[in-house]
């Protein structure tokens, strides 16, 4: 088949459709080298694979990759900041950092080769989703340490858009500009597009009848409802991107424009599902926890790293054509999952029913704490109108038997009046956990 710029496919059209055997076979011939890098290089996994009783030469086969160590979130704050860079520091030609809750940040390291690997990786991650070069791409992810900025900066250029580096924040200006230079793309977190939306229709813009086709999202967890709402007020076809600073920022995989899930691009990254409890790996299409292995980077290379991001594998064909394999939306991580009674529960569940709920605005806040021995949820959310106090009450208790009845999750549910809870110009911070205090 020829790639033409019609179908997507002008980015790496060898690899997005490679035949799953040649695709396995190139894993194989990437993952070698780079255990060998890793080893020689960084004392972290020397000393992991030495505990552990594996050498490079160990792997025969993509199978063997299962006896090899996990390494996880904290190993990086470990080795702050550049304990495990594995080339000369005088090559690594970029950092970024995440900020995490607690401690350090975990910083990351980029060589010239893996800037070039990340722009590729990022321009197809945008065909992918139906962005063409000439586009004119709005791009509100925050720039700087954070991922998401200059990740689709360069990715977008690679693909020859014409880039807008708004970053995130001053939101009424960046309505002007979309209006005023035709952006067909919008990237964002989806927490943000929704803002941008509300404040748009606040302002008596027509965001739907602008040229706005696309958007780029991701970042954060977000619900199909939330989609279906954000499609709507925007007028576009949201599509999801998913990556991590550790392996990568975005452009580690993302949905094309049949939005059936992530397509995981298999030439740079090895995608394993673990149980998080036994760390065994799940057989296809199971949910646990996603583990990656970086099968090119050289700055950082990363081996069996453990996301706490939940999700599930499929290599079912997908009618793009793609072989790649998809990973379903991820619905939230390890660490996010509160348990409530016995119940166990993302807030990504919560939105998915509170979402395009009669009366109720698809803006909320979750509180964790304690009442006695027990967890206590609460969720707080926004009536569309500004309705009295007792109509608010009575949209509360609906809401709550809602919440009860789909989730089973019993909560309490305070309906603020529109506008009160915090808008998100990033990452949306969903849940306040104040059990500890
Ligand atoms: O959020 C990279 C990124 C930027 C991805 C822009 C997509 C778009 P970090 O700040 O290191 O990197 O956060 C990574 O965010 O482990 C997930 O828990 C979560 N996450 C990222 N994308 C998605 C998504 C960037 N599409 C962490 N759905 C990851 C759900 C996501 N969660």
């Amino acid at each position: 088949m020829t790639a033409t710029a019609a179908d997507g496919f002008m980015v790496a059209p060898e690899f997005e459709r490679m035949e799953r055997p040649a695709l396995r076979a190139l894993q194989l011939e990437r993952l070698r080298p780079l255990l060998a890098h890793a080893y020689a290089n960084v004392t972290h996994y020397r000393k992991s694979f030495d505990a552990a009783g594996v050498t490079p030469d160990d792997l025969r086969h993509l199978e063997d990759l299962a006896r090899f160590p996990f390494i996880v979130k904290s190993d990086l704050r470990d080795n702050y900041p550049f304990g495990l860079f594995a080339v000369p520091r005088r090559q690594v030609i970029r950092v970024h950092a995440s900020s995490g809750t607690t401690g350090k940040p975990t910083v990351v390291g980029y060589t010239e080769g893996d800037l070039d690997t990340w722009a590729g990786l990022m321009a197809r991650t945008l065909a992918a989703t139906g962005v063409r070069p000439g586009d004119v791409v709005h791009n509100a992810y925050g720039y700087g340490l954070f991922t998401g900025g200059l990740g689709f900066h360069y990715g977008a250029e690679r693909l020859k858009c014409s880039v807008v580096p708004m970053s995130g924040g001053n939101t009424e200006k960046q309505i002007g500009l979309i209006v005023d230079f035709g952006a067909r793309v919008l990237a964002a977190t989806p927490s943000y597009a929704l803002n941008i939306a509300e404040v748009a229709e606040q302002m008596g813009v027509d965001l739907a009848g602008s040229e706005l086709r696309i958007g780029v999202f991701g970042a954060e967890p977000w619900s199909e409802t939330m989609r279906a709402e954000i499609d709507r007020r925007l007028g576009i076809a949201a599509c999801d991107t998913y990556g991590l600073s550790e392996i990568m920022g975005p452009g580690v995989a993302a949905e094309c424009e049949h939005r059936c899930g992530l397509h995981g691009w298999e030439d740079h990254f090895l995608f394993e599902v673990v149980d998080p409890d036994t760390l065994e790996p799940l057989p296809m299409g199971e949910q646990g926890e996603l583990v990656i292995t970086t099968l090119t980077k050289q700055a950082l290379p990363m081996v069996r790293y453990r996301t706490r991001d939940i999700t599930r594998l499929t290599d079912e064909p997908c009618a793009c054509g793609r072989t790649h394999l998809r990973i379903r939306r991820v619905t939230g991580r390890n660490d996010d999952m509160m348990i409530i009674r016995g119940v166990n529960v993302y807030p990504s569940q919560i939105e998915a029913v509170l979402v395009g709920f009669p009366g109720v605005a698809p803006q909320y806040q979750l509180t964790l704490s304690r009442q006695g021995t027990l967890d206590h949820l609460t969720v707080e959310t926004e009536s569309l109108a500004p309705a009295n106090e007792d109509d608010r009450a009575h949209l509360a208790q609906q809401l709550r038997h809602h919440i009860k009845s789909l989730i089973g999750v019993t909560c309490e549910v305070i309906m603020r009046l529109p506008g009160e809870l915090p808008r998100s110009t990033g990452k949306a911070v969903r849940v306040r956990d104040v059990r500890n205090r």
